[in-house]
């Protein structure tokens, strides 16, 4: 009777041997990963940007005029933080949405509007003046985001 129990405590005694071993190793792994990861800070993407404005006259003497975003189009990577700094030289103002993105914003004359947002998915999305839209009104005023 004793002896069955002095085999079973000495059983308990591997077991737990066992586990300390098993929770140091997972320990160990644990730690191993984080720290790479925890150390690494978040590259910021800072584009600059500009309102610009073409403009020209045809031989009748008809005036010509397009506002547009420049660099009209701008390459991202995607799961890295962005800041687009759109500064308004041309036009007073240039209320914008970039499609795809769920983005809308203003852009005024002698003012900087800054866009932060994280691109998730690679694609093409525009960046679209709703006031300049076509030929009639000074437009199309868009650019092209590119996300690689
Ligand atoms: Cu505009």
């Amino acid at each position: 009777m004793s002896k069955v129990f002095i085999i079973h405590k000495k059983h308990v005694q591997l077991f737990v041997f066992a586990l300390l071993i098993i929770l140091l190793a997972a320990a160990y792994f644990t730690w191993d990963k984080t720290r790479p990861a925890s150390g690494q800070p978040a590259k910021v993407q800072t584009i600059q940007l500009v309102t610009g404005e073409f403009s020209s006259t045809t031989e009748d003497g008809k005036k010509l005029e397009v506002y547009r975003f420049d660099p009209g189009s701008i390459s991202l990577r995607k799961g890295e933080p962005v800041e687009l700094h759109i500064s308004g030289v041309n036009g007073s103002s240039h209320p914008f949405v970039i499609e795809g993105l769920g983005i809308k914003g203003e852009v005024k004359k002698g003012h900087t509007t800054v866009v932060r947002f994280t691109p998730e998915q690679a694609g093409t999305y525009p960046i679209i003046c709703q006031v300049h839209t076509d030929m009639n009104n000074g437009g199309p005023m868009v650019g092209y985001i590119e996300v690689h």
